[in-house]
């Protein structure tokens, strides 16, 4: 499926603006202006963007964490704004400043997420059997790492997709290591689509560092799903150059990567200068062009930032403490 020009640039602008956030929350991590910790996306940001550019707002989204979910969230059109203050313990953050990266967009059909890696699973399955039952032609984009694979509930969730047709797309961002863990220290193979064969359902690898091919992925995967042919599988092969956090109190040890070889995956594998190589050569856009998006995105990444500077710092009180807890 070739992409239009329309689509490419939709494509390459949403990874600059994503790159742009991604920088922007590092900043407010080593700055100690965000509370909490920061999962850099660096440069795995391709496949989040893939996933939300050409999902209809009314389809469904349960994004990767990494980068915690911005990729994918500004692709699908989701004002960011109160996420990022929400980062920042701000009482104009979408849970008033109180939590971190646990939000849902109700309204954008983003449903939530855990730290619960795999918990997203049953959401996106109840989600496909949803519109299934009501017989609308929403789809569910599931992402996760490759990580979640390892959980039982991905497996029960692919099976009942399969069996029942769900309109769900499995994508996976496998960047080859789970916190700690290198892939082939947890899996007997190096391919986890092919997990998918066992059930049946059709799957794509897809070099994760080439954003046109991710999206040329998605609109393959979305036009399946919403043809009633159920679920499909997209494994995305990218890359984490960087710990598996930065902020939390988990980075002390062995460290699975070398340092000098994810420096020079920054170099030799960043997903913007190969698209914009490729949009160059191909005189799809031009210099000018591309530095108007740069641009445009540094921008959009300083006004979020100042935004969420001015609203105040969120210290309820304790008899409020319990608002919105809705289990113990
Ligand atoms: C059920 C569960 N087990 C373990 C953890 C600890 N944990 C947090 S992130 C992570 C690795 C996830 O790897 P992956 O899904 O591949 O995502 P990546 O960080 O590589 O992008 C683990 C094991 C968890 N959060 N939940």
């Amino acid at each position: 499926m070739a992409l239009t020009k329309q689509q490419k640039t939709t494509l390459y602008t949403n990874l600059v603006r994503a790159v742009a956030l991604d920088q922007l929350m590092m900043r407010l991590i080593r700055s100690g202006k965000m509370v909490g910790f920061y999962h850099e996306g660096g440069i795995a940001l391709a496949p989040g963007v893939a996933a939300g550019s050409f999902l209809r707002r009314d389809d469904a989204m349960n994004p990767h964490y990494r980068a915690h979910g911005l990729a994918h969230m500004v692709s699908k059109g989701i004002d960011v704004r109160t996420y990022v203050a929400e980062h920042m313990g701000r009482v104009d953050g979408c849970a008033k400043g109180r939590s971190s990266f646990h939000v849902s967009y109700p309204e954008d059909h983003v449903f939530g997420w855990s730290a619960n890696i795999g918990a997203n699973f049953p959401p996106s399955i109840g989600y496909g059997f949803a519109a299934r039952y009501k017989g609308t032609d929403q789809v569910v984009m599931n992402c996760s790492g490759d990580g979640s694979y390892q959980e039982g509930r991905a497996h029960e969730g692919m099976l009942m997709c399969a069996n029942w047709k769900l309109p769900v797309i499995f994508w996976c961002e496998n960047n080859g290591i789970a916190q700690h863990s290198l892939l082939e220290d947890l899996f007997p193979l190096s391919d986890i689509s092919r997990l998918a064969a066992g059930y049946e359902i059709p799957s794509v690898i897809i070099d994760g560092q080439d954003v046109f091919a991710c999206g040329e992925a998605a609109l393959k995967a979305i036009a399946h799903a919403r043809a009633g042919k159920g679920p499909f599988f997209v494994e995305l092969k990218t890359l984490r150059v960087q710990e598996h956090n930065v902020g939390g109190l988990n980075n002390d040890g062995a460290r699975p990567r070398d340092p000098k070889q994810m420096q020079q995956w920054r170099e030799t594998h960043d997903p913007v200068k190969l698209a914009a190589a490729r949009l160059l050569k191909e005189k799809t856009m031009n210099q000018a062009e591309l530095d108007a998006i740069q641009v445009a995105a540094q921008r959009e990444a300083d006004e979020i930032e100042s935004w969420a500077d001015n609203s105040p710092k969120a210290t309820p009180p304790i008899s409020e403490l319990l608002e919105g807890v809705y289990a113990r």
